[in-house]
């Protein structure tokens, strides 16, 4: 199992982008701007932010920008969708570069994307989803514009998304999924409605997700996966119940998910490593104050001393 492998995971993040040409860097072409907030975040919370020359990645940041609709796309050249222009955000606020940006006119491209029944689409397509009421708040909530929407109606959608035993899905009746359970905790925690949840009812059912192997699932029944350690352990800090999981085992869990000769994080032991794994086993171990890394905070899933720089300036 072994300890972090800090320096093998930088090394392993940087030679992302130098292998542009390999199948990994080719299948994540049109979610680069995405891979960029989980390479950099896992960086960040390693304390090695340093390595990275934050004008050459804000350079390539702001050349995503589709300059008519003030959104971002996962790479140069490519449509604006509400998850790019949230990953951009955190980019830039990683390195204090907000800025950067005119902030009216993102603010605007994602308030824009609010429906009429407070629900948000994911871009000028239309798809419906709690992800992206929680993208459009997180966001929002960064460049202090929350104003621009109706926070109320945006909320509302969300407890309309709350099933009996617990949980959220995407939509009004889809299935209680620990992915779509965070963004909705997410959302609720940032705009203050917390008190919307069944914390106890919610509770169980997350801690349930706890298997044998240590590791987390996403509803019943599925695998464990590294993933869900980010998406689970936020819900239940978030709600406070995180005492209700096996901190040991899971910490194991995820150091077993490393590849300690290359660096990177896998999904499950012995599987092939990858940035998004990376950063959410990173991210995990920083929840369960792992020796050596930054504070991560639940809800905006940014360092606590950056979350701090924006609202506090400290
Ligand atoms: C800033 C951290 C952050 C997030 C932005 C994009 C987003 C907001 C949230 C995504 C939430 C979500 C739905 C996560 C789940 C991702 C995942 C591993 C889905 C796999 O689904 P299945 O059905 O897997 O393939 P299971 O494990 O259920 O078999």
């Amino acid at each position: 199992m072994g300890e972090l492998a800090v320096e093998k995971h930088t090394e392993y993040i940087l030679s992302i982008e130098k292998r542009k040409d390999d199948f990994e860097s080719l299948v994540m072409e049109h979610l680069r701007l995405n891979g960029a907030y989980w390479g950099l975040t896992a960086l960040d919370l390693m304390h090695k932010i340093g390595s990275v020359k934050p004008d050459d990645v804000v350079t390539w940041i702001m050349s995503c920008q589709d300059k008519d609709s003030g959104g971002f796309g996962g790479n140069i050249g490519h449509d604006p969708h509400i998850l790019y222009t949230l990953s951009a955000v955190q980019v830039l606020a990683i390195f204090d570069r907000l800025d950067a940006l005119d902030v009216e006119k993102v603010s605007d491209y994602v308030a824009g994307l609010q429906n009429e029944d407070g629900s948000f689409s994911g871009d000028m397509w239309g798809e419906i989803d709690t992800r992206f009421s929680y993208v459009a708040i997180c966001c929002l909530s960064l460049l202090h514009r929350l104003r621009k929407i109706n926070v109320e109606k945006a909320v509302d959608f969300i407890v309309s998304c709350k099933n009996l035993d617990g949980g959220f899905g995407c939509i009004p009746g889809g299935e209680s999924h620990a992915g779509q359970i965070f963004c909705c905790v997410g959302a609720l925690a940032i705009t203050g409605s917390l008190h919307r949840i069944d914390r106890d009812l919610l509770g169980w059912w997350l801690c349930e997700r706890q298997c044998k192997d240590g590791g987390l699932n996403g509803r019943p029944e599925k695998l464990t996966d590294v993933c869900y350690s980010w998406w689970v352990l936020t819900s239940l800090i978030m709600i406070d119940r995180v005492h209700w999981i096996d901190k040991d085992k899971l910490s194991k869990f995820i150091l077993n998910c490393q590849d300690l000769e290359n660096g990177g994080i896998s999904d499950r032991p012995d599987n092939a490593v990858d940035v998004f794994h990376t950063f959410f086993g990173v991210a995990g171990l920083s929840l369960m104050e792992y020796p050596g890394l930054k504070t991560i905070d639940p809800a905006y899933a940014l360092p606590v001393d950056v979350v701090n720089r924006i609202f506090f300036r400290k």
